[in-house]
C-alpha cells in the first residue's frame, strides 16, 4: 500500500516525511525500509490486535504497514513538464492514494513559491495540474481506443464512450472519481490509472500553535471533493519525532495537543485506502494484522498469509476479535460456538481472527 505525499514546493512535505521516517525507523525488521530514500514505511497500530494478543498470550505483535512516498514538489505547469513535472506526476500514478499537503502556516522565514500564503489557491493549483495530467492521458488513450473500438468489441466500445465522458468531465474541472467506468469495461480504469480517481487526504500544515483546527477553506475543499482533511504542524511533528517518546508526549501535553499528529495522519491515510483488517494469532506465536480489500474470501485471506497455506487450504476457523476477547481465548470461543468453521468462499469481515487448517 503506497501513499504519495504531494503539494507545492515548501508546503512541508519533507518535514512530514522525515517525521514519518523516524517513526517508521522504530518498526521492527520490516524488509522494505531502506529500499528507496524517499519511501517511509510506517506501522499502523491497531488496538484490537493488541487486545487479541493480550487475551491469548501471543507475541510479538506485527502491525500492518503503509509506505509513504515523498514526491518532489509540483509547480504550476507541472502537467506541461515544468519543474520535472511529468516525472513527478508519473510517481503519483504508482500510488494507491494521495496525501495532499497544503501550507497554512504563516512563518515568514519560509518562502512561498507563489509569493504569499493562500491555501485555497494552492489546493486549486495542485488539483488543476492533476486534472490536466489526467486530461492529457485520457486524450492520448482515447485516440488509440477509438481505432480499436472499430472492431465492435463491446468492452472497447464501452471504454471509448467512457473516455469521451471522462474527457468532458476533466475539461470542466471534475475529477475522474466522479466518472466511474461502466461494468462493460472493467479494465478501463486500470489502463488509464487517473490521478484524480485516487482517494485524497488534505493535510493543512498549520502553525505550531494551531494544530487543532486548520483553515476552514481546506476542510471545505475536502468536503466538496469527497476527500478527508486534517491539520498538523509538520515542523512540530518533525521536532517531536527527534525526542524520546515520553519527552514528546509531555511536550505535546504542554502544547495542548492530545494525540500525535503523525498517529492521526497514519490512521487517516489507512482509512483512505478503504481496506479491512483481519488477524492471525497463536499462543506464544506472533499476532499479525493483515489488510485486504473488502470482499476478500477466506481462500484469498489464506493467500495473504502464505501461498503454501492457500494451496493446502482445508477450512478456516473464524471468530470476531471482540467475541474472542469476551470468551477469554480460543477454547472459550469454541465452547460458546463463537468460533465458526468456514469454507473457502466465506467473505472476511473487518476484525475477524482466522486460523487456516491446511494440508502441507
Ligand atoms: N514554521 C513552520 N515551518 C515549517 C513547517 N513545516 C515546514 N516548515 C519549514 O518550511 C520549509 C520547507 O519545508 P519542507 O518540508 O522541506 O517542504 P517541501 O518542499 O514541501 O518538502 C522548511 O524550512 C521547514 O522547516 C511548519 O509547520 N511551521
Ligand atoms: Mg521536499
Amino acid at each position: 500500500m503506497r501513499i504519495g505525499i504531494v503539494g507545492l514546493p515548501n508546503a512541508g512535505k519533507s518535514s512530514l516525511f522525515n517525521a514519518l521516517t523516524r517513526a517508521g525507523a522504530t518498526a521492527a525488521n520490516y524488509p522494505f525500509t531502506t529500499v528507496e530514500p524517499n519511501v517511509a514505511v510506517v506501522e499502523v497500530p491497531d488496538e484490537r490486535l493488541e487486545r487479541v494478543a493480550e487475551t491469548i498470550g501471543a507475541a510479538p505483535i506485527v502491525n500492518e504497514t503503509i509506505a509513504f512516498h515523498d514526491i518532489a514538489g509540483l509547480v504550476r505547469g507541472a502537467s506541461r513538464g515544468e519543474g520535472l513535472g511529468n516525472q513527478f506526476l508519473a510517481n503519483i500514478r504508482e500510488t494507491d492514494a494521495i496525501v495532499h499537503v497544503v501550507r497554512a502556516h504563516g512563518d515568514e522565514g519560509v518562502p512561498h513559491p507563489e509569493g504569499e500564503v493562500d491555501p485555497a489557491r494552492d489546493v486549486e493549483t495542485i488539483e488543476t495540474e492533476l486534472l490536466l495530467a489526467d486530461l492529457e492521458q485520457a486524450e492520448r488513450r482515447h485516440e488509440r481506443v477509438v481505432r480499436q473500438a472499430k472492431s465492435g468489441e463491446p468492452a472497447l466500445v464501452a471504454e471509448e464512450t467512457w473516455l469521451r465522458e471522462l474527457i468532458a468531465a476533466l475539461g470542466q474541472g471534475r475529477p475522474a472519481r466522479a466518472v466511474p467506468p461502466p461494468e462493460a469495461a472493467p479494465h478501463a480504469l486500470r489502463a488509464l490509472s487517473p490521478l484524480t480517481a485516487k482517494p485524497v487526504l488534505y493535510v493543512a500544515n498549520v502553525d505550531e500553535e494551531g494544530a487543532a483546527g486548520g483553515p476552514a477553506v481546506v476542510a471545505e475543499r475536502a468536503e466538496a471533493a469527497g476527500a478527508g482533511a486534517l491539520a498538523v504542524s509538520a515542523r512540530l511533528e518533525a521536532e517531536l519525532s527527534e525526542l524520546e517518546a515520553d519527552e514528546a508526549a509531555s511536550m505535546r501535553a504542554e502544547l495542548g495537543a492530545a494525540e500525535s499528529g503523525l498517529a492521526r495522519l497514519v490512521r487517516a491515510a489507512f482509512e483512505l485506502l478503504d481496506l479491512i483488517s483481519f488477524f492471525t494469532a497463536g499462543e506464544a506465536k506472533e499476532a499479525r494484522a493483515h489488510a485486504t480489500e473488502r470482499g476478500t474470501t477466506a481462500w484469498g485471506a489464506a493467500g495473504k498469509i502464505h501461498s503454501d497455506i492457500q494451496r493446502g487450504f482445508v477450512r478456516a476457523e473464524v471468530v470476531a476479535w471482540d467475541e474472542l476477547i469476551a470468551a477469554g481465548g480460543y477454547a472459550g470461543a469454541r465452547e460458546r460456538a463463537a468460533l465458526r468453521l468456514e469454507g473457502r468462499d466465506y467473505e472476511m469481515r473487518d476484525g475477524d481472527v482466522i486460523t487456516i487448517r491446511f494440508t502441507p
